[in-house]
């Protein structure tokens, strides 16, 4: 009987998603119709919510939806729900675990070694014609490295590996040591950046984690410092980034995330020593039809009354 409930859809998804949603859910779609009107029409009877991460799900939506059982997020990262609001509301927040991991994974190293050998400077290089007059600059090494990881989770893991297998040595920062982990912890987020010169962060983001990597962190990285962000802009102080940049207090940062997504500011897209891509670390075919299906299920599973299939822990399922 799960076609007669309603869903609010805020973000478009991928067609064969939306295609499921709509075979299983009456669907409101925020890309269809202004959010206030849906609400206003339909609100009192919305049961479900699938959301993209881009979306705010604050409290005050919450507060708007009183049958609200489950917001299903379309990533593993959920910051940007209010999710305190959400557990005291006795709602489901489920998200998109593990089916990303050796995306992302192999995604930070694609986007590590562009950033320590300027593979996107060195293709522009060649287009703008300036390889017939000199040769490309000699760049940084992966082979001089230690890689620091601010964040030891499933996909930390899932990086570190990836690291390891290239012989570059692997240290981590976690509020609490790992236990299944090979990799020596650092229990100082500043004594690490100290003692390596290529940090790559994959925490989540949210209050907790908001600029953990600051002036001082980008400091103690020092000269020879790259800065690998796959995780959420928030967790950087961009602002002190920029600087860093600038005055070559680091030597570079390869960034997939955003403190104001989409808005990237003019100064770190004039950095030459900056690489800049649009969020896209699982943003592959496979990888996102993936990550859709679990939205999918997770709502489907939960209307069958089967429960969630990957809930949050704060939701604490089975209660
Ligand atoms: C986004 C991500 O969710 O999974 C995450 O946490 O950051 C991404 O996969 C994706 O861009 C959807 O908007």
């Amino acid at each position: 009987a799960t076609n007669e409930i309603h869903l609010l859809s805020m973000g478009q998804m991928m067609p064969a998603v939306e295609k499921q949603l709509s075979e299983s859910f009456i669907v409101h779609r925020t890309a269809e119709r202004p959010i206030d009107e849906i609400i206003a029409e339909h609100g009192a009877k919305i049961r479900g919510i699938a959301t993209r991460g881009r979306d705010k799900c604050d409290d005050a939506l919450l507060a708007k939806l009183p049958k609200l059982e489950i917001v299903s997020n379309f990533g593993v990262g959920y910051d940007s729900i209010d999710v305190p609001a959400a557990v005291a509301r006795g709602l489901v927040v489920t998200n998109t675990p593990d089916v990303l991991n050796d995306e992302v994974a192999d995604f930070t190293v694609g986007l590590l070694l562009s950033t320590v050998r300027e593979l996107p400077q060195a293709d522009a290089y060649v287009r703008a014609g300036n390889w017939p007059h000199a040769p490309y600059r000699l760049t940084q090494s992966l082979r001089d490295r230690t890689v620091g990881m601010v964040g030891m989770g499933r996909i930390g893991r899932a990086i570190a590996k990836r690291i390891a297998a290239f012989d570059v040595p692997v240290v981590y920062y976690s509020r609490r040591p790992q236990a299944d982990v090979p990799y020596r912890h650092v229990p100082n987020l500043l004594d690490m950046a100290d003692q390596v010169d290529t940090l790559i962060v994959i925490v989540p983001g949210g209050p907790e984690t908001k600029h953990l990597i600051n002036a001082e962190v980008l400091k103690a990285l020092g000269r020879r410092g790259i800065l690998i962000n796959v995780a959420r802009g928030s967790v950087v102080d961009q602002q002190a980034l920029i600087t860093a940049l600038k005055d070559k207090t680091i030597h570079g940062a390869g960034l997939d995330v955003f403190a104001d997504e989409p808005r990237v500011p003019q100064e770190l897209i004039e950095r030459d020593n900056a690489v800049l891509v649009p969020h896209v670390g699982s943003g592959t075919h496979h990888t996102r039809a993936r990550m859709g299906q679990l939205v999918v299920d997770n709502l489907r599973s939960w209307f069958d009354g089967q429960g969630p299939v990957t809930p949050i822990p704060e939701s604490k399922w089975p209660r």
